[in-house]
């Protein structure tokens, strides 16, 4: 293979050319803390939750993998919409986050239960070290769009976090931004 550029727009988000995958609600319902609200809004309708829009880079070892995500506003009941997360199926792989566009948090999970969550706004580079699960939360009134840098054959494990959730949750409260203890977490034993 050759080497080859791909374009990003840092205002759209749109990486060119690039393979796109779309979360609505209805693909994602189960990720949001309140059920009842996650139903009430999929009868109006079924938004746009994220995009993740991805460079055509075969997931072989010695690759680099890259994209963007784009996780538009909104909320689902007081949580704020977000990524479904994951670990890497190879767990020794890190990543890095660098946003582009709007205000977010980066909510990380090690192995060992410690719980970190990182701002996200235009400039921040986060790191995420091997093994620790990550999501990512549009905290802002505009579209949260970063672009993501991983070894192309890390894999991801969502299954994992259907099961366990993350430690902690993003939420509005009085039109603040709050992070609390997930009553719903189920470490890991
Ligand atoms: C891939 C990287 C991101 C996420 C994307 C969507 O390793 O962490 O590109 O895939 O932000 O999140 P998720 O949890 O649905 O893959
Ligand atoms: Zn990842």
């Amino acid at each position: 293979m050759k080497p080859f550029n791909v374009f990003v727009d840092f205002t759209t988000g749109e990486l060119k050319p690039g393979k796109r995958v779309v979360r609505r609600l209805s693909d994602v319902r189960y990720i949001f803390q309140n059920q009842e609200a996650a139903e009430a809004m999929l009868r109006e309708g079924d938004p746009l939750v994220y995009e993740v829009i991805y460079a055509e880079i075969p997931e072989e070892p010695g690759h680099l993998a890259h994209c963007t995500t784009i996780i538009y506003p909104g909320k689902v009941g007081q949580e704020f919409f977000l990524t479904k997360g994951h670990l890497h199926e190879k767990l020794d792989t890190a990543e890095i986050y660098f946003c582009l566009r709007g205000e977010g948090r980066l909510i990380m999970a090690s192995p060992e239960g410690e719980c970190e969550v990182l701002p996200m706004y235009p400039g921040t580079a986060s790191y995420i070290p091997p093994f620790w699960s990550h999501r990512s939360v549009n905290v802002g009134r505009e579209p949260l769009i970063f672009y993501c840098i991983f070894p192309a054959d890390a894999g991801h494990d969502y299954a994992t976090i259907e099961e366990t959730g993350f430690p902690k949750v993003v939420l509005e409260e009085d039109g603040q931004v709050v992070v609390r203890e997930n009553p719903k977490w189920k470490p890991k034993r």
